[in-house]
């Protein structure tokens, strides 16, 4: 699929400082800060894309956000980044939307995948290496399902194929979660566990059957359509290889989207773990829920574009939050990130200031990618007058390469 443009990422090594250490980011798997070292010089790193039925919310733009930065942190670092993200542009909400509305599916997908690049351009946010649809990966997913029959890590229910989790050994490790608490995330989360006939509550489709009036594929599974864990797994594992750096989304895809996926994964290629860390965007509230497109609660990225936002504010006031913290948006916050904009540009153009606060910035966003603290430290640069006149444009330069932000 068509990505978007990428915004230009100054280097700051270029400017003198060097390169930055490998950041540390905070692995859900542990519960521990992990260098990001990469392998080779190369940062492998696959993050969950859209389901593509609505439109963009600040939810969204907070998960890609930070995987932005953590990709920021690494260019900073000299590495290479190899990003993947995928667009699960074929599964049931995307279904039931088309008939509630009696528009075409694939109609709804291509709209508002169109919406969220403009969206994700406007904010800034480089764009993944490679973008991949669903509906593009079939061959691959055909090709993972297949192996995991192979290695008796599948059955078949009904003409639907089902994953086994007890073919998994390292099944559980990413979000640690009880039996009790994995069975209720399942339920709630696109899983079946009551479907009688499968040999563990929690097993997970691989291909669903053809259904009359839903879109299939025919493949040697027989006519049908992915499950969606294993999408993510056959997506990463073509374009990524065996073994990947940060495997990202929000925290409602830790259990059991990710778990899922990396069991998958990990039974394909015999090479535990899928991922070296498992990273994870809280949750983003509004009026008392988490912000989601089911329950309607939405502010989106495109109505407050619509509405005249500088793109650069809503940037500004996602990046006031820690993002391993649940947070809720209020509408105020785009006064404080509008009041603190101008500051920083009015700051940026003075003709010299005190000495530019790289070293501060790295550190902070290298220490669990901290936003909050790294905007506390361009904050108390522009509250300092100085002599230096090549700080501005240092500075400038820092908070463009790391935070994102002209
Ligand atoms: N297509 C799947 C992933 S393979 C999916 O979860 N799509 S989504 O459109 O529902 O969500 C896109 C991304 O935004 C996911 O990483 C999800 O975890 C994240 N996300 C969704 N709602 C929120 C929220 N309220 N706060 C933070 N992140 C969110
Ligand atoms: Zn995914």
């Amino acid at each position: 699929m068509e990505s978007w443009p990428s915004p230009a990422v100054p280097r700051l090594a270029d400017l003198g400082f060097g390169d930055a250490a490998p950041p540390r980011v905070r692995d859900t798997s542990t519960g521990e800060l992990r260098a990001v070292e990469g392998r080779d010089g190369v940062v492998r790193m696959y993050v969950c894309g859209i389901t593509p039925y609505d439109a963009t919310h600040l939810g969204h733009a907070a998960t890609y956000l930070l995987f932005d930065l953590v990709q920021r942190a690494c260019l900073d670092a000299g590495r290479e980044v190899r990003y993947v993200q995928n667009v699960t542009d074929i599964d049931d909400p995307l279904l039931e939307r088309a008939v509630q509305t009696g528009q075409d599916w694939r109609a709804i997908a291509l709209r508002e995948t169109a919406l969220f690049r403009d969206d994700m351009a406007a904010l800034r946010v480089i764009p993944p290496t490679e973008y991949v649809g669903a509906v593009e990966a079939i061959p691959d997913i055909v090709d993972i399902v297949t192996r995991l029959r192979e290695r008796g890590a599948a059955y078949d229910l009904d003409g639907d194929v089902y994953f086994s989790v007890a073919s998994a050994a390292g099944f559980g490790a990413v979000g640690h979660y009880s039996a009790e608490v994995m069975l209720r995330l399942s339920a709630e989360r696109g899983g079946d566990p009551d479907r009688p006939g499968k040999k563990d509550p929690l097993d997970c489709l691989l291909w669903q059957a053809a259904k009359p009036g839903e879109p299939s594929w025919d493949s040697p599974l027989g006519a049908g359509r992915p499950g969606w864990h294993v999408e993510c797994a056959a997506i990463a594992l073509r374009h990524l290889g065996d073994q990947i750096d940060v495997n990202g989304g929000g925290s409602d895809l830790v259990f059991p989207h990710h778990e899922l996926s990396a069991a998958e994964a990990e039974v394909v290629t015999g090479t535990p773990p899928f991922a070296r860390a498992y990273v994870h965007q809280a949750m983003v509230g509004y009026e008392g829920e988490k912000m989601s497109k089911s329950r309607g609660n939405l502010v989106f990225v495109s109505r407050l574009r619509a509405a005249g936002v500088d793109p650069m504010v809503i940037r500004l006031a996602l990046l006031a939050h820690r993002h391993d913290t649940d947070w809720e948006w209020h509408d105020a916050e785009l006064d404080v990130a509008t009041a603190r904009l101008h500051r920083w540009r009015a700051a940026l153009a003075r003709p010299s200031g005190a000495p530019a606060p790289v070293d501060d910035l790295r550190q902070a966003l290298g220490d669990g990618i901290d936003t909050p603290k790294a905007l506390d430290v361009v904050d108390a640069w522009v509250a300092t007058e100085g002599d230096d006149t090549s700080a501005p444009r240092s500075t400038a330069a820092a908070v463009d390469a790391l935070l994102g932000i002209v």
